[in-house]
């Protein structure tokens, strides 16, 4: 079954605030601007997701650190591209108790200017490269657009930021394919549907030579910018003055890249995925793959708890995170709704028939379908069926998105599709050009394809010259 996303497409918002709040995610009326606090059922999703993430990045080699929160005002602006950008979007400390800082500290927006000085301490000569280490983590950005939980905050409490050193600017490069692979891994886990792009200039990352973005699409048709992989070059190595030794003996400044991925993943995965019901968990991160539910029957309750226990049993061993709802108080209707809201990929319902023809019911929460199966075989047939909704979840995510990318060269339909997802256009390179399409179709441009795919022999769809590229651009979070 397809969900048909234009039902709640005018109140996504609305929705999305519902779901965080219902499914118990995140509660998001702590008194200052841009901050929430995790809930047991959220924080459990997260914890999740990390864990692919982390095991992502250990398997290639990178390695988990944590460094500090506060900088220096004298190391934040080193890097003068970088300060440029994150000086009013920084919260500074100016005041240890009622004694003024000489140098205030600013809450990290992110880490370059923390992790590079203490690399400079650590690297030697071209045998300590590569060096690729990550850590998770809150950051704080002073954001003036407005707020939105998971999407757009001000402590990032979910801050993934990974940063590597190399000998060289091929070596780097290589490194920014490695992480794009990575991060299509992780998003491909999550079923999240994206595309990737390389940021115009007048849109990198402060302080990197090229900025390669990941973006989604909310049910809304805004784009979602969901990671991001930069290519600093040796802007950070000069200005720490950060230099190893190389084979031939000579001195030579570090390559850097950096990629980072947020709780935004996370947002866009309840919204890509979710419903009318609310929230559908893909299996890989749902806290709860199966809930049992027993239906009471006078004079059979005792076979029933007895069937229940059994399959709780089977599941439990075959590793399935099961959970057996059985609140007396609470009828079993409301539990399934509660459940369905929480976005359990699977129901197994266990009632005075299934008993007796020793069967139960199975309802997999993505299509809401109700099969029946034997006790005995009921491990197998749910490891099947969480396999079918983690695909399931994932193609409908990819067909829906494909759905809204129109390709077009006339300036009239790109104005009339841009409100419903993204649209490529012929470019001709230029930043005007660039600026100018961005004011005339009211929305911002992503980029341009990372591969050969991307070529155009149109022409500019605003001056009409020979164009270069298809150019992306959406209404953007
Ligand atoms: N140092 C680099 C690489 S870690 C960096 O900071 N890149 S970034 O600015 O692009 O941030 C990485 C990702 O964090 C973004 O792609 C975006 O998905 C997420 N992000 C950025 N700001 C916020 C915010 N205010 N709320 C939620 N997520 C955010
Ligand atoms: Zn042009």
């Amino acid at each position: 079954m397809v969900v048909d996303r234009r039902i709640w497409k005018e109140r996504f918002s609305h929705w999305f605030r519902e779901v965080l709040d219902r499914a118990e995610i995140i509660d998001y009326r702590y008194p200052v601007k841009g901050c929430g606090v995790w809930l047991p059922y959220g924080f459990k999703i997260r914890n999740n997701v990390l864990a692919i993430l982390r095991r992502l990045l250990d398997d290639s080699g990178h390695e988990e650190m944590l460094f500090p929160v506060l900088i220096p005002e004298s190391l934040f602006e080193k890097e003068s591209a970088h300060i440029r950008s994150f000086e009013d979007e920084s919260f500074w400390v100016t005041h240890g108790g009622s004694t003024r800082l000489d140098v205030k500290l600013a809450l990290r927006p992110t880490s370059e200017t923390v992790i590079t000085p203490m690399i400079k301490l650590w690297i030697r000569s071209h045998a300590d490269l590569p060096k690729k280490i990550y850590q998770i983590a809150s950051i704080f950005r002073y954001e003036t657009k407005a707020t939105r939980p998971l999407i757009r905050v001000r402590e990032v409490t979910t801050f993934k930021e990974a940063h590597t050193y190399h000998a060289n600017h091929e070596d780097a490069l290589r490194q920014v394919d490695e992480a794009i692979d990575i991060y299509r891994e992780f998003f491909d886990e999550l079923g999240l549907a994206y595309i990737v792009s390389k940021r115009p200039e007048w849109d990198k990352f402060a302080g990197a030579v090229s900025s390669y973005a990941f973006d989604t699409l909310l049910p809304d048709g805004r784009s979602l910018q969901i990671g991001t992989v930069h290519d600093l070059g040796q802007n950070f190595g000069k200005a720490f003055d950060v230099t190893f030794e190389k084979k031939e003996g000579e001195k030579d400044y570090v390559w850097q890249t950096s990629y980072g991925i947020s709780e935004r993943v996370i947002a866009a995965l309840i919204a890509l995925h979710g419903d009318d019901h609310g929230l559908v968990s893909p299996p890989n991160i749902a806290p709860i793959q199966a809930v049992i539910i027993p239906i009471p029957y006078k004079g059979v309750e005792a076979e029933i708890n007895k069937s229940c226990n059994s399959v709780f049993e089977d599941l439990n061993n075959t590793e399935i995170r099961v959970k057996i709802d059985d609140r007396s108080e609470t009828t079993p209707g409301s539990k399934y709704y509660e459940w369905e809201l929480r976005g359990v990929p699977i129901r197994v319902e266990i009632g005075p028939r299934d008993v007796k023809e020793k069967k139960v019911t199975l309802v997999r929460r993505d299509t809401l379908e109700r099969t029946s199966c034997d006790e005995k075989s009921v491990a197998r047939e749910i490891g099947k069926l969480l396999a079918s909704i983690q695909e399931n979840l994932k193609e409908n995510a990819v067909r829906w998105f494909n759905a809204h990318i129109t390709k077009t060269e006339k300036l009239d339909e790109a104005k009339k599709k841009i409100g419903s997802g993204i649209v490529e256009a012929p470019w001709c390179g230029n930043e005007g050009c660039g600026i100018k399409m961005e004011s005339l179709v009211d929305a911002r441009v992503l980029g341009t394809d990372v591969g050969a795919g991307g070529e155009t022999s149109a022409n500019c769809i605003i001056c009409g010259n020979k164009g270069k590229s298809m150019v992306r651009i959406a209404r953007a979070y």
